[in-house]
């Protein structure tokens, strides 16, 4: 689906509205400073970045909740700008790589996503699943919604009325989950739609879990995928830097494998890193966290271990 010569589109969106704790939007500007670009270019891409995405035109002054949605007006705005820019790189045929920033963000990519590819699919890699609706959600933070928005699940929110239904519940697929609520647990069931627990990896092993998660999604391997990757599906002992850390997580390897693997279907047309907080744990931590988040992207992008 990329072109020859392969061209990836970084878009660095320092963005934290989504969730309540300060630095997950000075996530980007570490992967970058890290020396993602380079580490692409020299993986064989044409590397596009034009700098950090500046969100200063919109203001989180005055965007009291609707409902219990924090942030609401800020984070729709944002998000908005987000599709459009994603849709814009996918659309001159280059891969958008975005980078978070909250995983509220990921209703903007794939939204973008979604208008040059109404084919594609979403492979979910998170310990959470990001579904709830604003009526089942507790904490009110967006960054816990966005799947059920791109289904168009849940009271209707005038606000986020440009986010349509792109996504079918039987095109999205989970891995890693370990942190569910009770509420998203029916949200899930209710749609019948595919997730690969840490019980499952624990069960089949990570190589049956991809190819089951695949086979579920893109049976022919000819459908585009956007991959979304909240780090946090890692292991805390491996991605120890993210605002809501769950025990019980992938090791290196395993996710490092679904990139890897996502990779060789030939069928990756975007990619989001989401939630890497610098602001967390300690500086050992967060080197970590940002270097385990550009080898993730490295992965994804070809690198192979021969
Ligand atoms: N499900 C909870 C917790 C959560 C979701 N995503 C993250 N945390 N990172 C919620 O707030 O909706
Ligand atoms: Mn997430
Ligand atoms: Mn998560």
């Amino acid at each position: 689906f990329i072109p020859d010569p392969k061209t990836v589109a970084i878009v660095g969106c320092p963005f934290s509205g989504g969730q309540t704790k300060a630095g997950v939007d000075k996530g980007p500007i570490h992967l970058v400073d890290a020396g993602l670009p380079e580490q692409l270019a020299h993986l064989g891409w044409k590397v596009l970045f034009d700098g950090h995405h500046q969100f200063e035109e919109i203001s989180a002054a005055n965007d009291p909740p609707i409902g219990k949605l924090k942030n609401p007006r800020m984070v729709s705005k944002v998000c908005q700008a987000v599709a459009k820019q994603v849709g814009e790189h996918a659309k001159r045929g280059e891969l958008p790589l975005t980078l978070g920033g909250d995983h509220s963000l990921a209703m903007g990519t794939i939204s973008g996503t979604f208008e040059k590819y109404p084919d594609a699919c979403v492979v979910w890699v998170d310990a959470h699943a990001d579904i709830n609706t604003p009526d089942t959600t507790d904490s009110g933070n967006i960054h816990g919604m966005p799947v059920s928005f791109l289904l168009g699940i849940g009271t209707k929110v005038p606000e986020f009325a440009w986010v349509k239904p792109v996504l079918k519940p039987n095109r999205i697929v989970y891995i890693g989950l370990r942190d569910v609520d009770a509420g998203e647990k029916r949200i899930l069931k209710e749609n019948g739609i595919k997730a690969f627990s840490m019980h499952e990896v624990d069960k089949y092993g990570i190589g049956k879990v991809v190819e089951m998660a695949l086979d579920h999604v893109n049976p022919n391997r000819d459908r585009p995928i956007h991959l979304s990757f909240d780090v946090d599906a890692l292991d805390p002992s491996v991605a120890p830097s993210t605002g809501t850390p769950v025990r019980g997580g992938l090791t290196f390897r395993e996710g490092h494998y679904i990139c890897e693997t996502i990779y060789e279907t030939g069928c990756l047309v975007a990619v989001d890193i989401m939630e890497v907080n610098p602001f967390l744990s300690d500086a050992d931590s967060v080197k970590q966290t940002v270097a385990v988040g550009c080898s993730l992207v490295r992965s994804a992008l070809g690198e192979t271990l021969l």
